[in-house]
């Protein structure tokens, strides 16, 4: 049986192409700088915007048409999701997939009901893997929608909470390593704080911190090998989250002896809520050894909050590929679309669009990317503007062969500082408008 009949597996048809439904950027096998595509972009579509979003928002419910769903949340619905999700992703061409243990299988009566109905599912999820070759790029606790949150999970005020979420996401460990998933995302949720006045801070950061190292433990003892993730966003739910940005996280990251256990996943529209680009977030996690994937989305700039909307940018895309490039990849991480549709696209085609030409901004990005590496025309310029520090008193502080007084001396003797030169900043936005194509 077939959710998607209409639609046939995404072809690749070159840039020339005019047909909606294929790709004219995303050549999987195609090379570009010595990798494929594939490789490069590692794309994963997520599973609870994709599987689980019906395009509510706090004016109304749901809209979208989505005919596999019979409106329950019964363990035969979340498996017949399976079967829509392992279609949609073949006929996109994805190698990977995330999720949230309870994007995939809903709550029982108790802990040991919900673990028995995410086991169900977790089964027929490895058989489609195995049937498919799509992998788990990484799994994650949903420990913010269940009503127990209110207060949040390890940060909550109710010790019970702090140990409710220590058994869930002890057992979503074990479901991402069953099913080989390559890394484990922690996101914030609720971890945060709405008013000081009934809020002891020290003590939430104190216990999430313990959390942290908890889980840090337990991946050890299960040998699970792959990066823990830590998913930085300012606002939203709370008014002050805890993992704020990534400066700010890597702050409370090393001031716990964290730090050497987690890498960020870096996600654009959290980014501009920080009032940072995603350019910014992606260069301070890296210069850091820090970034280790992506949930690849966007926000509007009229509205403030996190619209998660589907990348088409090429700016974006090319800066963001530069960054990675730079680095040498993600490593195990990938480009996850924590994105969804619209509301106003209810149809169940509107997923496949939204997916190809996101694929398709991020591998045009990509070539950009490549392309602007290639003539080393930017590197050029930056490392230019630095030059004063490659030779002479630059390079002697550098090496630490000076203190204020010798730089006082040198200063007296000199008079004044070399003159500055143009930053050129229009100059070359122009030029990086001439690989935009
Ligand atoms: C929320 C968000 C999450 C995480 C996973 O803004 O981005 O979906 O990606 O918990
Ligand atoms: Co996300």
């Amino acid at each position: 049986m077939s959710f998607f009949p209409d639609v046939p597996k995404i072809p690749y048809e070159g840039s020339e192409s005019t047909n909606p439904l294929a790709y004219r950027h995303y050549n999987p096998d195609e090379r570009v700088e010595g990798r494929s595509m594939r490789e490069h972009l590692r794309f994963a579509v997520c599973y609870w915007h994709t599987f689980r979003g019906m395009g509510g928002d706090p004016f109304g419910p749901g809209c979208a048409v989505r005919p596999w769903e019979d409106g329950t949340d019964s363990l035969d619905s979340a498996l017949r999701r399976v079967d829509v999700a392992f279609e949609f992703m073949e006929k996109l061409g994805v190698p990977y997939y995330c999720f949230h243990d309870r994007d995939v299988a809903t709550e029982g009566k108790n802990l040991t009901e919900t673990n028995k109905n995410l086991d169900a599912v977790v089964k027929k999820l490895k058989e489609s893997q195995a049937r498919t070759g799509i992998k788990l790029l990484w799994g994650t606790a949903n420990l913010f929608s269940n009503a127990r949150f209110v207060h949040g999970a390890s940060t909550s005020c109710n010790a019970d909470v702090f140990a409710y979420s220590a058994a869930q996401v002890k057992k979503a460990l074990e479901v991402t390593k069953e099913l080989g998933g390559e890394n484990y995302v922690f996101w914030g949720g609720r971890e945060g704080y709405v008013t000081l006045w009934n809020t002891d801070l020290k003590r939430e950061l104190d216990h999430l911190a313990k959390f942290l190292h908890m889980a840090v433990d337990y991946k050890k003892k299960i040998g699970f090998t792959g990066p823990f993730l830590i998913e930085p966003k300012p606002h939203e739910p709370t008014s002050h989250q805890y993992d704020f940005d990534c400066a700010n996280s890597l702050a409370f990251l090393r001031g716990y002896g964290l730090d050497k256990e987690f890498k960020f996943n870096v996600e654009t529209n959290h980014a501009t809520l920080a009032r940072h680009t995603m350019g910014h977030e992606l260069t301070y996690a890296s210069i850091n050894g820090m970034l280790g994937s992506v949930d690849a989305n966007r926000g509007d700039l009229l509205l403030g909050w996190d619209t998660d909307q589907f990348p088409t940018d090429l700016y974006l895309t090319a800066q963001t590929m530069l960054v990675i490039l730079g680095q040498g990849g993600l490593g195990a991480g990938g480009l996850n679309f924590d994105a969804k549709v619209r509301r106003e696209s209810f149809e169940p085609v509107d997923l496949f669009h939204a997916h190809v030409g996101a694929m398709d901004a991020f591998a045009q990005g990509l070539k950009i990317a490549a392309a602007i590496r290639k003539d080393g025309l930017l590197t050029d310029i930056v490392s230019k503007r630095y030059g004063s520090w490659d030779s002479g008193v630059g390079a002697e502080i550098e090496a630490g062969k000076h203190d204020f007084s010798s730089l006082e001396t040198y200063m007296l003797k000199k008079g004044d500082a070399d003159k500055n030169v143009s930053g050129r900043q229009e100059m070359i936005e122009n030029i990086i408008n001439r690989y935009i194509r």
